[in-house]
């Protein structure tokens, strides 16, 4: 069977054309397109195209085509976060009308083809129904997850222009209310470009409506048609943007494209789980990342799937939740990322065992490395040896998986494997030289692929910047990693300034600038540091401001003022005050040394002579916290 893989996977690298446009018939399109890839990544000439002439709904390809062979399938399942309340099951014909109805109150409400509409929701259905709704008319949806702050949906908001928002009154997490419309009245007050508020009763706490600006979305969706005819969209024509964060700047805005996205998500979604239906799939993510984007929405739909959908968190109200989800809905694959496994993994083996898990057919992970223990016990324990895992690498720019084993792939703890068809590969020197054989280097891609990103929001030179100027000709992922003899890849994380927080990417710079707004604080310096259950912590070196009194009241305040600017998962879980930052001569500092204090690697520090100030490092190393 790996050898099928394999020369599958040479022919997607050989015969290009050919492969790719066989794929594309995956697909339902209202113009099928004659023409693959068109790209370069050279800077003369940039350009990445796929499938150019092709025009296709990806609604329509998620819901309406299923409908004749399997109206009646559940294509969504949602299991709601008080584990006492009914779960709500829709079939492919329900979808239907939901998303029709959804799309007619966008239309109603003046969103034309080509806005950007954000979506700020919990993890209920009609998060769902908006992304699809949004796709049925051409809109380009913009999900900001729901654990950010005002200040960062804003922001986003106004980085993409985007005037209407949907919401909910309210989100359910592990027994508590999120309050998210009460955010963007917040949001409102920061980016004044917010004209409409799409609501929806989720929990029915109390709200503030702003007459004219706000509206219920059950008041709006009465009298609306369940008929909505799908809009004809050019393959390369935007179907979201998503923000993650960088190395540099603030977060920027991933856009991914109708064709060559949904090809991906579908392609990727089919062949690493190998879905077979009726099987009941489960992916616990949340929408507001991309793993959820692709694998709680548009893979399954477009596989016409059965996707579960989970409105709490895995270990609430016991740590045995996400295992009797896992037999309550019978569920034949289930998604997850080492942070939650590892968590799990703390509370022992008993509340695993106190469940079937009968159902499982596969376990895939996603979002960080995975030590070898926790695949150990995720293998051994969670699936009783008897369910392999797919280790999946790939990132928010790549739109779905690039190196991942199949079911049937030979796996090996810790590595993701193998290229998907049409992924290639190489490993580089700091110098952008080609390292070949059983080797360790910058992970780059050499070739583009259909579900890439096309852009970042806005700001094509950032694009280019960002990902292909390092080593020119190729995609730079940020990541590091090995190859072994037998040609597997063994991701070894990020090689740039950015940290993986429970699987999500934060921005060092961005924990830095939310630092410096407080009124106390001169300068910042942000680095990761190894944390057992989150992969990585987030350690800031904090200089006060001259006559600021360092204490634990404010480191406190400290933490505090970011998990209110950013959002709790940028909240710091050390602040050390430090009286002055190692510079060099010419005033960089030197993140290599404050990554080692932080990782308590005090005797690796490496020269320190070319430091303005060599003597500030002892400080450091004196008053580390941890
Ligand atoms: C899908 C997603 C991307 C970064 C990526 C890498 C890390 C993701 C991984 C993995 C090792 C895996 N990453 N999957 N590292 N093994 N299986 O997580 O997207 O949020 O953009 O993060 O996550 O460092 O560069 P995103």
């Amino acid at each position: 069977m790996t050898d099928s893989r394999g020369a599958q996977h040479q022919r997607s690298l050989d015969e290009p054309d050919s492969f790719w446009l066989e794929q594309a018939d995956r697909l339902d399109w209202i113009e099928t397109p004659t023409r693959a890839g068109d790209w370069s990544f050279e800077e003369q000439d940039f350009h990445i195209r796929w499938f150019e002439d092709g025009v296709l709904n990806v609604s329509a390809n998620c819901i309406d085509r299923h409908l004749a062979s399997r109206g009646d399938t559940i294509a969504i399942i949602w299991e709601p976060d008080d584990p006492q309340a009914e779960p709500l099951r829709f079939t492919y014909r329900e979808l239907h009308a939901e998303v029709c109805r959804f799309a007619n109150v966008l239309k109603a409400e003046g969103v034309k083809k080509g806005d950007r509409v954000t979506v700020y929701m919990p993890m209920i259905p009609e998060a769902a129904f908006a992304l699809l709704a949004c796709a049925r008319i051409g809109a380009i949806h913009s999900v900001v997850f729901g654990g950010f702050s005002a200040d960062a949906l804003a922001g986003r908001m106004a980085d993409c222009g985007s005037a209407f928002v949907i919401t909910a009154d309210e989100g359910r997490r592990g027994g508590k209310r999120v309050p998210l419309k009460a955010c963007i009245d917040e949001a409102a007050g920061i980016f004044p470009g917010i004209e409409k508020v799409l609501v929806v009763r989720a929990t029915g706490g109390a709200v503030t409506m702003q007459p004219g600006r706000d509206i219920w979305y059950h008041e709006a969706a009465a009298g609306v048609s369940a008929d909505c005819p799908p809009e004809p969209m050019k393959a390369e024509d935007p179907l979201f943007i998503l923000y993650t964060s960088g190395s540099t700047g603030k977060p920027k805005g991933v856009v991914h494209t109708s064709g060559g996205y949904l090809l991906w998500a579908s392609l990727t979604f089919a062949t690493t789980f190998g879905y077979r239906a009726p099987e009941v799939f489960w992916c616990t993510a949340d929408i507001g990342w991309v793993t959820g984007h692709s694998y709680i929405v548009y893979g399954p739909l477009a596989c016409g799937a059965t996707t579960l959908m989970f409105e709490g968190v895995p270990n609430w109200p016991t740590p045995a939740r996400i295992w009797q989800v896992v037999d309550r809905h019978r569920v034949a694959t289930l998604y997850t990322a080492p942070t939650a496994l590892r968590s799990l993994m703390k509370e022992g083996d008993d509340p695993v065992k106190a469940t079937s898990r009968d159902s499982l057919r596969l376990l895939g992970t996603v979002g960080e490395p995975i030590n070898p223990e926790a695949w150990r016990w995720y293998h051994d324990v969670v699936g009783d040896g008897r369910s392999p895992i797919v280790d999946t690498w790939w990132q928010t720019e790549t739109g779905g998986h690039m190196i991942t084993p199949f079911p049937d792939t030979p796996t090996k703890p810790g590595s993701a494997t193998l290229p998907f068809y049409g992924v290639e590969p190489r490993l580089l020197d700091g110098d952008g030289h080609e390292l070949h054989g059983a080797t360790e280097g910058n992970l780059v891609i050499a070739r583009a692929w259909p579900g890439m990103m096309r852009g970042v929001w806005g700001d094509e030179q950032r694009f280019f910047d960002t990902y292909f100027r390092t080593f020119p000709g190729v995609y730079t992922t940020g990541d590091g990693a090995r190859r072994d003899e037998d040609g597997y890849y063994w991701i070894t994380g990020r090689v740039d300034d950015v940290i993986n927080v429970s699987g999500h990417r934060m921005g060092t710079a961005e924990v830095e600038s939310a630092l410096v707004l407080h009124h106390d604080v001169a300068e910042a310096a942000v680095v990761g540091m190894p944390h057992d259950v989150k992969g990585q912590g987030i350690y800031a070196y904090v200089t006060l401001n001259s006559g600021i009194e360092p204490n634990d009241a404010l480191r406190k305040a400290l933490r505090d003022w970011v998990r209110r600017e950013i959002g709790p998962i940028a909240t710091p879980d050390a602040v050390q005050f430090a009286p002055g930052l190692p510079k060099t001569r010419s005033g960089k500092i030197m993140r290599r040394i404050l990554r080692k204090i932080a990782e308590g690697e005090i005797a690796a520090l490496g020269d320190t002579s070319t430091l303005a100030d060599p003597a500030v490092v002892d400080d450091l190393v004196k008053n580390r916290v941890g």
